[in-house]
């Protein structure tokens, strides 16, 4: 799993936040949008062109940040979602978050 990103994109800083609070280890290919590195590196991974974009696997990619969020969670990151983690540490009686 691969992250484009970009220093200065809050969107990106969203999805990069989200990877790890879920600790889901991947690359990241850090941008430099001032310098159009999205124009010459995205076009064929996703075509909007913007930051950020998760790879997933070589033809598969998300873009949007929101939509990547919903995206990679229902593609099924192995420890589920947070309010799936929360329920079930309700049910065993944890209260971890
Ligand atoms: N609404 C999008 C924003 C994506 C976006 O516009 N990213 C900007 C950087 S924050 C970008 O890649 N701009 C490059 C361009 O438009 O050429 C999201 O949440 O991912």
């Amino acid at each position: 799993m691969r992250l484009y990103e970009g220093w200065n994109s809050s969107a990106s800083w969203r999805v990069r936040w989200a990877l790890a609070l879920k600790q889901q280890a991947y690359e990241s290919v850090w941008l430099d949008i001032a310098a159009g590195e999205h124009l010459r590196v995205l076009p064929g991974i996703n075509p909007l062109c913007t930051v950020p974009t998760l790879e997933l696997a070589p033809g598969d990619a998300l873009a949007e940040s929101v939509a990547i969020l919903e995206g990679w969670r229902r593609r099924g990151p192995s420890r589920g979602s947070c309010r799936a983690r929360r329920a079930r540490g309700r049910a065993s009686g944890s209260s971890s978050s």
